[in-house]
């Protein structure tokens, strides 16, 4: 082989190695004494109330009862629910455990929940119990599209996402039906109650990058850092745009 190609062939093994190094991926470890990271998420001015669901299709089964829009959720008390709390620059930290069965009902024709954590690689399940057709949809700009009919005899639908994302899921068979896939990669995630609260735990000392997200009120970072054993708080505010 002449030097020049030589020089190629180490030059794309080591990008080879860059790219596809599991070094490079989040790490486990065991993480002795760890911090915490809590807060609220509020919302700031007045919240628009949740629009009422038109049934268009299936009304037997999907319009037993009133539904609502759920892209915003905001408590009395200012509190938003569903909001995704992460640390986008952790290397390594506590291993991560979602467990092997985590489910997303479509029952009564809406995702429950309407925004779900799940695990990089790691299926989870589409339950449909309605006894009608669903056709599960995905639109990710990562990870490859999605689209699965699951006809009302299959009451459960594996589903696997491999690269980390926000992605939005919906129903092509009802339009009203949407929701929310979060693809993570590691432990340190955590999803807003319906006071707005949420709680990072276990996350070793260091400074991060805390980001929120929010599906209509946007995306905001922070610095944070967090003391051995110590609580973190932190106080989040959203606008609507
Ligand atoms: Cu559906």
């Amino acid at each position: 082989m002449k030097k020049s190609g030589v020089v190629a062939c180490k030059l794309f093994l080591l990008v080879l190695f860059l790219f596809a190094s599991p070094a490079l991926a989040y790490q486990e470890t065991a993480v002795a004494d760890g911090g915490s990271i809590v807060g609220k998420v509020m919302f700031k001015g007045t919240a628009p109330a949740p629009k009422k669901i038109t049934v268009t299709r299936d009304k037997k089964v999907c319009d037993r009862e009133t539904k609502y829009t759920e892209s915003l959720l905001v408590s009395k008390n200012r509190g938003v629910k569903n909001v995704v709390v992460r640390l986008t620059d952790i290397k390594k930290g506590r291993k991560f455990e979602v467990p092997n069965s985590f489910e997303i009902d479509q029952g009564g024709c809406q995702f429950r929940p309407h925004v779900s954590i799940v695990q990089a690689g790691k299926p989870f399940v589409l339950i449909n119990k309605d006894g009608i057709l669903h056709n599960f949809r995905t639109t990710g700009t990562i990870n490859p599209t999605l689209n699965k009919a699951q006809p009302k005899f299959k009451k459960r639908l594996k589903i696997k996402l491999d690269k980390p994302e926000i992605l939005r899921v919906n129903c092509d068979v009802h339009e009203w039906m949407d929701g929310w896939l979060v693809v993570a990669a590691h432990p340190y995630y955590s999803l807003s109650d319906k006071s707005g609260a949420f709680e990072i735990v276990n996350v070793p000392p260091g400074t991060y990058t805390l980001e929120i997200w929010h599906e209509t009120l946007g995306k905001q970072t922070q610095k944070v850092t967090v003391k051995a054993k110590k609580k973190t708080r932190v106080s989040l505010e959203l606008a609507k745009k």
